[in-house]
């Protein structure tokens, strides 16, 4: 079976009460524990590439990769440009065959981005290929670009509503408190609920929660044993997360929990067997360590069994 489109996987999970996991990828190592995950659960599964990753990888490899781990699969795939800030990205990775696009233009004044929305709608939907929109930012690290406390917003529920009529989109990211990265909470981790569900009542799509890592207290202390030095991170409780998913969010991004997977994993591998060099050696173990958080993370979102 080949890639699917985002429809196709959300609208199932919208009416089954579930949310399928969308996970960034910039190697075959990484693409590979995912799929080997998504494939032992049963589960859909979305993986997406940011721009930053197009640029560091190429598109063709990534797509590649990802039609290859498709075509033999036998559970829904979906491959994702996630924040795509320039339609000619977005065109680039609808040529590429990607199945869904995100028109991320949450940092321009609403207007633009209604308008620019509207317009890779209409080009998408022509080829059966599934747009995500944001309205609100978060905080972080967003691929490459650093936004700060200040410039933070929280989604306007009515605009939500409005916006998601007037573009046609088939999934909306409304941002209600989360950020990108390992730091997204000072003191307790608290999500916006009641706007959650107020954009629910007056979207009535799938929804999309970014900055959705739960950054595991465990994977940080064992890249810190192994020489990292990575302090004060907080993510996104599995209780959080469950509560989130009951109320309405279909997809949920992922790639903090993986880059530091991915990264203790080799520090271990580095740090325990000094006298190795055999690539496979060291990034045979990483990729069973991007699939174990893989495997949990599918075990939050509920989508296990439902590929
Ligand atoms: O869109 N993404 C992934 C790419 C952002 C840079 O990490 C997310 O919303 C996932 O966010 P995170 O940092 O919680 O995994
Ligand atoms: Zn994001």
């Amino acid at each position: 079976m080949g890639l699917v489109s985002l429809n196709r996987v959300l609208l199932k999970a919208k009416e089954q009460g579930y949310a399928v996991g969308a996970f960034n990828f910039v190697n075959m190592e990484a693409l590979q524990g995912i799929m080997d995950a998504a494939l032992e659960a049963h589960a859909p599964v979305i993986l997406q590439t940011t721009e930053g990753a197009i640029e560091y990888a190429g598109i063709g490899y990534l797509a590649a990769l990802a039609k290859t781990a498709a075509e033999t699969a036998g559970i829904d795939v979906v491959l994702h440009l996630d924040h795509g800030k320039h339609l000619e990205t977005v065109m680039l990775a609808i040529r590429h065959g990607y199945t869904s696009v995100m028109m991320d233009a949450s940092d321009k004044p609403y207007e633009e981005n209604l308008s620019a929305t509207k317009g890779v709608v209409r080009i998408a939907h022509m080829v059966d290929v599934s747009v995500e929109a944001e309205l609100g930012q978060l905080q972080g690290i967003e691929d490459k670009v650093k936004v700060g406390e200040a410039e933070a917003t929280l989604v306007d529920p009515d605009q939500a509503g409005t916006f998601v009529r007037e573009t046609g989109v088939d999934a909306f990211a409304p941002a209600i408190g989360t950020s990108h990265g390992a730091f997204k909470f000072k003191g307790t981790p608290r999500l916006d609920m009641e706007r959650l569900d107020r954009v629910a009542s007056l979207t009535r799509i799938p929804l999309v929660l970014h900055g959705a890592s739960s950054v595991p207290a465990d994977i940080v202390k064992k890249a810190n044993t192994y020489g990292a030095a990575i302090k004060g991170t907080a993510g996104v409780p599995d209780d959080i997360m469950k509560q989130a998913i009951k109320r309405g969010i279909c997809k949920v991004n992922t790639d903090t929990d993986l880059r530091l997977s991915f990264t203790a994993s080799i520090r271990e591998e580095l740090g325990k067997h000094p006298e190795e060099f055999d690539l496979r050696k060291i990034l045979g173990p990483t990729r069973q360590a991007v699939k174990a958080m893989v495997l949990n993370r599918i075990e939050v979102f509920g989508s296990a069994g439902k590929g």
